[in-house]
């Protein structure tokens, strides 16, 4: 049995309602009240279970209806207001009640008159009908009291509206209409402009409609291509006021971020669809001595959703090992500690005093992280051994390994031998010697005089070898001879001696000298030189009348004598036996008896023309005299 409608329908309602006296209805909106009277649970039981619910509504145009039509009654009707939690509430709604719905008699609600603390639970509402005064008013009541129960039924069901709520009205219901519906029973659905969504370049769009085509709600979902993006990425909606809720979007390219060279490097890009776009690679690379650095690769490609995949890389600078300092020694690579062993950064070495730097003495950091040359190492100075020469002798205070600066080494010559150059070198903090290494040169005479008319014979000694710088070593003997008719003053020999010097003077070699030879009586002497030395000759004239006995011309021999007897001069007579038998007899005596006649002569007679030198005196004539004795012998 439906009570749903229509402004028919009086005696099958009649035959219904048991309890009840009354109904009415206006279109579709009815009342009811019970025959007896209930509490007020009951009486919202009794409504809820055979009508709608108890009455709640409250405005003036309803509480006028209801005033005429209501029998009045000796108890009044009970509506669905209760106090619950201290608020007056409308049953149906749970909502409290607003002051501007509120229909209070004057003076209510008092709860009873409030005459204990407690008042007396007046918690529930009654509504006057038909009094003189205060008609439609309010009263709060205690709920146990009986009176009569005030029911509607509602004219709305489920399906009196399609797409919209059903709203009560005293005389109808209506329908309030969804958003996006329309018409009496919202059967009615917006729509909108198919028209309007565009199909992108590049791009896709899928329409889903949940309410009929291209209509409220429905939703357009746009898509791109790979690579392309939505310029704007909410879908399209139908709206309540049948238009889209976005412009339809585009499928644009998507577009990566700028990229820039990195310092020190550079940077290559290739755009097949568009500047720093989808599909463009860009390759990056460093200047020498730079590598890249912060990505994992050197090519990066803009992606479909406008992302690098990779991050863009720098350029770092190319970073050599540390040094170290050598022992003993220090490198230097400036001031700033951060570019120390950095590319094209260079590191100089130093060796403490006493070292020297065998190997490069600077190093530069490279492009390939190596260092330029090998490291270089300090070691002790040292000035090596003096080269060894001939007769030197060389004397260092330390071992050959062992000689450094300040180390000293002294030279002296085997014996026979002298320096040429220092006695001493030094070895200096460069590992030079002070001096150059001095040589030994054959100690020797100075070529000995050869005297005016002599000869001089010199032999090698056999302890002193001949050297080739001085052809009159040491220990060399000369001995000297004197030209025919000459004799030797001085030592024969003479030898080189150590001290550089001959043993003696050179010789000189004088000519033999012949006794005085004076003139013959009756005679005359006539020589060619002054003194009768060797050669000279003197020759003899007679005076007239007397004649020459024996030879005319008298020559100096080799031997200091004469070469023949001197010669006299005689009266023309007789030639004597005797004279001439001593002549042919032998001329060694006769050589012999005139020297002894010569010494005799000088004995007797000391002053004479040709005066011998008085020191050699007794001497006789050297060698020559010499001979002739040995030969006497
Ligand atoms: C929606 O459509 C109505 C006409 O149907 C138009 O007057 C209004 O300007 C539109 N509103 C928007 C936001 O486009
Ligand atoms: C980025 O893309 C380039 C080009 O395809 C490729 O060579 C590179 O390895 C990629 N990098 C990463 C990190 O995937
Ligand atoms: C290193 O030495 C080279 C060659 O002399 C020079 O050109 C360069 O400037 C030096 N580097 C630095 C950092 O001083
Ligand atoms: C050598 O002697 C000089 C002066 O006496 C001194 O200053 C220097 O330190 C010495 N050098 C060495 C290596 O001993
Ligand atoms: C001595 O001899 C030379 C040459 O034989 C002659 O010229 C000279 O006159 C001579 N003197 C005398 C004093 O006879
Ligand atoms: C001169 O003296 C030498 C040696 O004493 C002798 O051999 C020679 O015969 C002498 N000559 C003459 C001419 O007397
Ligand atoms: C007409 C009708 O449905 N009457 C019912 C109203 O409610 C009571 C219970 O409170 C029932 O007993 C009636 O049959």
């Amino acid at each position: 049995m439906e009570f749903s409608g229509h402004k028919t329908s009086k005696i099958c309602l009649m035959f219904l309602c048991s309890m009840l006296c009354m109904w009415t209805t206006v279109e579709s909106w009815s009342y009811f009240y019970s025959d007896t009277t209930m509490n007020w649970k009951m009486a919202r039981d009794w409504c809820r279970l055979n009508f709608t619910d108890m009455v709640a509504i409250q405005n003036q145009e309803e509480i006028e209806y209801l005033n005429s039509w209501l029998p009045k009654k000796r108890d009044y009707y009970w509506i669905g207001i209760r106090k619950i939690n201290h608020v007056w509430t409308w049953v149906g709604t749970n909502k409290a009640l607003t002051k501007e719905a509120t229909n209070w008699a004057k003076g209510e609600p008092n709860n009873g008159k409030m005459r204990s603390s407690l008042g007396r639970n007046e918690d529930c509402v009654e509504m006057y009908i038909k009094r003189n005064d205060q008609a439609g008013k309010w009263n709060d009541e205690r709920c146990v009291k009986k009176k009569t129960a005030l029911c509607y039924t509602a004219a709305c069901t489920k399906d009196s509206c399609l797409n919209g709520e059903c709203v009560e009205t005293i005389n109808s219901h209506k329908c309030e209409c969804f958003e996006g519906f329309y018409g009496d029973t919202c059967e009615h659905v917006v729509e909108c402009e198919k028209d309007q969504v565009h199909i992108p370049q590049h791009g896709s769009v899928s329409c889903t409609h949940k309410h009929g085509d291209f209509a409220y709600n429905s939703l357009c979902m746009y898509s791109c291509e790979e690579g392309y993006q939505l310029s704007m990425p909410r879908p399209l909606r139908c709206t309540a006021s049948g238009n889209w809720s976005e412009e339809p979007p585009t499928c644009e390219l998507a577009q990566c971020q700028l990229l820039s060279p990195p310092t020190r490097g550079s940077m290559k890009c290739s755009d097949p669809l568009g500047a720093s776009s989808y599909q463009s690679t860009c390759v990056f690379s460093c200047d020498e001595g730079y590598v890249l650095a912060g990505s994992t690769s050197n090519m990066l490609e803009c992606d479909a959703s406008g992302n690098w995949n990779a991050s863009q890389p720098s350029c770092t600078v190319i970073q050599c090992s540390a040094l170290d300092d050598p022992e003993n020694g220090a490198v230097s690579c400036g001031d700033d500690p951060d570019v120390r062993f950095n590319y094209g950064n260079n590191c100089s070495f130093s060796c403490a005093p006493g070292y020297h730097l065998v190997g490069p003495s600077r190093v530069t950091c490279t492009a390939t992280a190596e260092w330029s040359e090998q490291m270089p190492r300090c070691e002790v100075i040292k000035c090596q051994h003096p080269e060894e020469e001939a007769h030197l002798i060389t004397q260092c205070d330390k071992p050959s390994a062992d000689l450094q600066p300040n180390s000293t080494c002294s030279f002296s010559c085997e014996p026979g031998f002298e320096l040429q150059g220092a006695h001493i070198t030094k070895c200096s903090e460069d590992g030079q010697w002070s001096s150059a290494t001095p040589t030994c040169k054959a100690k020797g005479c100075p070529a000995p005089k050869t005297p005016t008319s002599g000869q001089t014979s010199c032999i090698p000694s056999v302890s002193s070898p001949v050297s080739p710088v001085t052809p009159y070593p040491l220990d060399m003997v000369c001995t000297y001879s004197c030209d025919e008719g000459h004799e030797l003053q001085g030592a024969l020999t003479m030898m080189c001696a150590h001290s550089g010097q001959w043993s003696s003077t050179p010789p000189t070699c004088t000519a033999v000298r012949c006794s005085p030879l004076e003139a013959p009586e009756n005679g005359q002497i006539n020589c060619t030189d002054e003194e009768p030395l060797y050669n000279s000759q003197c020759s003899f004239m007679c005076n007239e009348g007397y004649s020459l006995d024996g030879h005319e011309l008298l020559t100096c021999g080799p031997y200091g004598n004469w070469t023949e007897g001197k010669p006299t001069c005689k009266a023309p007579s007789p030639v004597t036996a005797i004279a001439s038998g001593v002549a042919t007899g032998g001329t060694a005596l006769l050589s012999g008896l005139s020297a002894a006649a010569y010494i005799l002569k000088r004995l007797r007679k000391k002053a004479s023309k040709f005066e011998l030198n008085s020191n050699s005196d007794i001497q006789p004539p050297a060698s020559v005299y010499k001979s002739s004795t040995d030969s006497l012998i």
